[in-house]
């Protein structure tokens, strides 16, 4: 029997597929390890079907993790909704003027949230909300060194450039002053929201008045410089085109050439409930597939490809695992309200350890508890395999 190696299987699967002739290039750059370009990417988008799509992302998944799977043991920290901004899509923020509508926690509520996992083994705090005018870049590194005073081993990552932008402003301080304060006081990383979509003109339309793609850009890239690691969102799905799409991934690519500081990119999909963009409809779980899978095949340098089950759904992000995904993000305890709000089918978003290694075993693959920056804190590779024999 003739042994077929990788390389020639995927080959040979391609060419089963009937558009699988046109896709030969990609393929053959994919098999040698070469990014596509950004005609290619949109070729993937509009001509290969689901199926073959995810033929190429699962090969760069396997190619760069195997079956392994990461998840983490998290809760957020949402210290306000009430927001300067008005993004369309948002249907959680509450303008200042309707702060009653809304919530502020004060320093002391969100410390008790901490000291609420004093007995659980967490290993990371996330903290995002909206733009408040009176919650400044002191108040910040405040919560930040009291947390890091209490429980010195949790790891923060925190605020969008969004939320950082606005910091630095009003306290009138450059990027690289107003990062290195917050490094000072102990914020580890940076999370991936706020980029949405960099085209200007559609984020002219869809989010106006906060930061622009450039400084978005340039507050990841500083935190980068300062040895820090950060994540890179988009939103996709609304009044985007695929050229959009293929743009704002370019761009985070080529930042990434220079620093090397992203960990992880996290497509996050469009909900249309309670917000001034609930006309568009939100697009079809194929489409999220597509999406993923094309991000895994030209995201070349990124290492990590995250579905973020509290907006997507437990359900398909156990199917995402099949288009290119290594990583589901963590137990979250119901402490985000930011996809509820937007109408996503997880209202209590809430996983136990067990719930998150048993969807990824589902999936035959390999669960692995992470910390913040990948370290491995166990893997279940030795139990995958008692798993495996008692479906025998
Ligand atoms: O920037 C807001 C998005 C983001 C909606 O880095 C919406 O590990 C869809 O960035 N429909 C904030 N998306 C959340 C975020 C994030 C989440 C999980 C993990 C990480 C990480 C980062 O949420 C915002 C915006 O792009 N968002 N409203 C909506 N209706
Ligand atoms: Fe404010 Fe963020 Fe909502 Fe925009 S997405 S309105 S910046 S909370």
């Amino acid at each position: 029997m003739k042994i077929h190696s990788k390389e020639e299987e995927l080959l040979s699967i391609i060419n089963s597929f009937e558009e699988g002739k046109h896709f030969n290039t990609i393929a053959n750059k994919i098999i040698s390890g070469q990014r596509i370009d950004n005609d290619e990417g949109i070729l993937l988008f509009e001509k290969a079907s689901l199926g073959l799509a995810a033929v190429f992302a699962n090969y760069i998944r396997e190619k760069k993790h195997g079956d392994l799977t990461y998840f983490n043991r998290n809760f957020h920290i949402e210290p306000t909704n009430v927001c300067v901004f008005s993004c369309k899509f948002c249907s959680y923020s509450r303008l200042y003027a309707h702060r009653d509508e809304g919530w502020q926690l004060s320093m002391e509520q969100m410390m008790n949230i901490v000291k609420s996992y004093d007995n659980k083994s967490i290993t990371e705090v996330h903290i995002v909300g909206g733009v408040h005018p009176k919650m400044n870049l002191d108040f910040f590194c405040d919560l930040i060194s009291q947390i890091k005073q209490h429980r010195p081993a949790l790891h923060i990552k925190g605020f969008t450039a969004v939320e950082l932008d606005y910091m630095f402003r009003k306290a009138k301080l450059t990027v690289e002053e107003g990062m290195q304060k917050l490094k000072d006081a102990g914020l580890q990383s940076l999370p991936g929201g706020g980029a949405e979509i960099f085209d200007e003109e559609i984020r002219q339309q869809i989010s106006a008045d906060k930061v622009d793609a450039n400084g978005w850009l340039k507050i990841h890239e500083t935190a980068h410089n300062l040895g820090m690691h950060t994540n890179a969102t988009i939103l996709y799905g609304h009044i985007e085109n695929y050229e959009h799409r293929i743009d704002h991934m370019n761009r985070l690519r080529d930042l990434q050439d220079i620093t090397h500081g992203f960990n992880t990119f996290i497509p996050l999909k469009f909900r249309n409930k309670n917000n001034d963009m609930s006309y568009v409809p939100e697009s079809s779980i194929a489409e999220d597939m597509k999406m993923y899978a094309v991000a895994r095949i030209y995201m070349d340098n990124f290492p990590h490809l995250k579905a973020y089950w509290p907006m997507l759904g437990r359900n398909n992000a156990q199917l995402s695992l099949s288009f290119g995904v290594n990583d589901i993000d963590g137990t979250i305890d119901d402490s985000t309200k930011i996809y509820s709000m937007a109408g996503s089918e997880e209202q209590t978003p809430t996983m136990t350890t067990e719930e998150l290694v048993m969807l990824i075993k589902q999936a035959k693959r390999i669960p692995v508890e992470r910390d913040t920056l990948y370290n491995v804190i166990k893997n279940y590779s030795a139990q995958q395999k008692e798993f495996d024999t008692s479906l025998n």
